[in-house]
């Protein structure tokens, strides 16, 4: 039993004391590790599997080893518990031993994705108070050294940059020591009796989407983490048997924690780290690894179906699930999962803010095709309410709040936007649209949160509008969903322009890509209209320009003959 305290880190908002004893006192929350659940099959099974990447594959005592070598170079960077670095790594197994290595020191990973920049990873590192980044060299066309060296020019409290592959010449900040290869060279000086996280310390952090400019941070401890891997491992039936395949970026929480490549190892089974979900070589790692579970977005399980029924790459009988989730699979979509690649579809609707909800993998096929399922704990909370806040009954839809063992109370070091985001008495405020049915499950109607939501990478608009605004002559800016064939949405950029002025797509790339923005984020089409349409309160009316590029869409790519509304200038 731990006698400690707590490691405290300012700005992390706890559940009430109340709340916390009773689900401990339900046993929820375990007040041990999240690593010390993995410790026990190392135990158990030293010698199985536990991760392969390409042609590294290291049992669980290897990988078990290399985690402390993590843990202990951490430390010989004089870099203690609580201490939060920014980790930002393709799927690879250097990617999970050094997030074990962070867990089973108490060092908090925070959680970026591969896509983020300079942009993205200054404001994780600034908020976070981070005092190292862990990169890799290169990222198809960026440097991410140069990157990485621009944050800890911005950021003071960043003290090293570790990178992952080749270390670049001659400069000093590119010393041995800042490989993270050379971590693995070290003998295994640190031994889990060394140190134990307790259940109430800060596990890791991940990033919100984000409605209101840059991605706020999750805080999650061991206690709540350990939790919802479990309620995940218990829904998606997880054992030792399990071979999951990480195809989405394993930062993200659907691939790390639900269950992902977390709940495979707790539950004993074999991770296979991907690096990209291409349907080539996911589909063949399927078969080579005999893979029987693997998470995807809605987008990608298309491709794979379509690669699927071109090419017919899957021969073997492997692969039991298919998770979907991250952004609304068509109803279409979801029937053809099972008869294409052989595999009973498990809809997630889940949030990195913490509620999960599956479908269960025995549950009649009406319910898996046509919902997003139900929580996974019966501790989770649910309201559905309508415009004033009245609970909407059953069927009919409205926004979507929770409460839970493993839904946190606050962003981290964001007092204003948790007063939006979450009710006095703990609610988070989703954004999510659903409707309930009678038997449980949740239907996933739309959001009223504005973001765009782009084949589950999600967008805030009101970030991309901030950069518009950057631009000689823009008035007004509205970043909008576009209905997209293959993604679900992507981004348009509504504008109007002085008099004189014009804007082309390429002069907002030009700022969004000078500002070290990730990708994803820009817009892919642009409208420039000579009025913006308000609401009667005078905000720029979202649904009206909603409405407007879905009519424009459909105009697009309108067969000659009876065509649909012209759209309004
Ligand atoms: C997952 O997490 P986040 O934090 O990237 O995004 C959460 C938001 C939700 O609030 C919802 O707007 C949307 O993504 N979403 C879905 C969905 N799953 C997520 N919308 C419709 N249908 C679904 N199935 O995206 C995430 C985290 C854990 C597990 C799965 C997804």
């Amino acid at each position: 039993m731990n006698t400690r305290v707590p490691v405290s880190i300012d700005g992390v908002v706890p559940w009430p004391d109340d709340v916390a004893a009773r689900y401990r006192r339900a046993g929820y929350w375990q007040d041990r590790s999240l690593a010390s659940h993995i410790a026990e099959q190392v135990a158990r099974r030293p010698d199985d599997e536990a991760l392969v990447d390409g042609p590294t594959r290291l049992t669980y005592r290897q990988l078990w080893d290399r985690a402390a070598s993590c843990a202990q170079a951490l430390l010989d960077l004089h870099i203690a518990p609580g201490d939060r670095i920014v980790l930002q790594l393709p799927n690879c197994w250097e990617f999970v031993a050094l997030t074990l290595g962070c867990l089973r020191v108490g060092v908090v990973p925070v959680m970026a994705l591969p896509a983020h920049r300079q942009h993205e990873l200054t404001h994780l590192a600034a908020v976070a108070g981070a005092v190292a980044i862990v990169v890799a060299d290169i990222d198809r066309d960026t440097d991410l050294r140069q990157v990485a060296q621009q944050v800890a020019v911005q950021v003071p409290s960043l003290r090293s940059v570790l990178v992952h592959g080749e270390l670049s010449s001659g400069t000093a900040e590119y010393a041995p020591e800042n490989s993270l290869g050379a971590t693995y060279d070290t003998t295994v000086r640190f031994a889990a009796t060394d140190y134990e996280p307790m259940g109430a310390d800060v596990a890791c952090m991940l990033l919100s989407g984000g409605t209101t400019g840059l991605p706020k941070l999750i805080v999650r401890t061991n206690d709540d983490y350990a939790y919802n891997i479990l309620q995940c491992n218990a829904v998606s039936e997880f054992d030792s048997s399990t071979v999951y395949l990480g195809a989405l970026p394993c930062s993200h929480n659907f691939p790390l924690a639900c269950p992902g490549v977390l709940g495979t190892l707790v539950a004993g089974g074999r991770a296979v780290m991907l690096p990209s979900p291409s349907p080539e070589r996911a589909l063949r790692a399927i078969d080579a690894e005999g893979v029987t579970v693997t998470a995807v977005v809605p987008a990608i399980a298309q491709r794979w179906i379509e690669y699927q029924r071109e090419r017919n790459v899957l021969r073997g009988r492997s692969l039991r699930v298919l998770q979907v989730g991250g952004s609304r699979m068509p109803d279409e979509l979801a029937a053809r999962v099972e008869p294409v690649l052989g595999a009973r579809l498990q809809q997630v609707f889940g949030m990195a803010e913490g509620l999960i909800n599956m479908t269960r993998l025995d549950d009649d096929l009406e319910i898996i095709l046509t919902t997003q399922g139900r929580p996974v704990s019966d501790a989770d909370e649910i309201r559905v309410v309508d415009e004033s806040g009245n609970p909407a009954p059953n069927g009919i839809p409205g926004a979507l709040l929770t409460r839970g063992p493993y839904t946190p109370r606050g962003y981290f070091r964001a007092p204003e936007h948790n007063a939006r985001a979450f009710t006095t008495d703990g609610w988070y405020l989703s954004g999510d649209v659903v409707r309930r049915r009678p038997d449980g499950n949740l239907v996933v109607e739309g959001r009223d949160k504005d973001m765009i939501n782009r084949g589950g990478e999600k967008i805030s608009a009101e970030e991309v509008e901030n950069f518009a605004y950057q631009l000689d002559g823009v008035e007004m800016a509205a970043a909008v969903a576009m209905p997209d064939p293959v993604l679900g949405e992507r981004l348009c950029l509504y504008l109007t322009v002085v008099q004189g002025h014009s804007v082309s797509l390429a002069d907002v790339f030009a700022v969004m890509n000078a500002a070290g923005v990730a990708r994803f984020k820009i817009p892919e089409r642009l409208e420039v209209i000579a009025t913006m349409p308000t609401t009667k309160v005078g905000k720029i009316d979202k649904k009206a320009l909603r409405d407007d590029i879905r009519e424009r869409v459909a105009w697009d790519h309108a067969e000659p003959g009876p065509r649909p509304r012209k759209p309004h200038q």
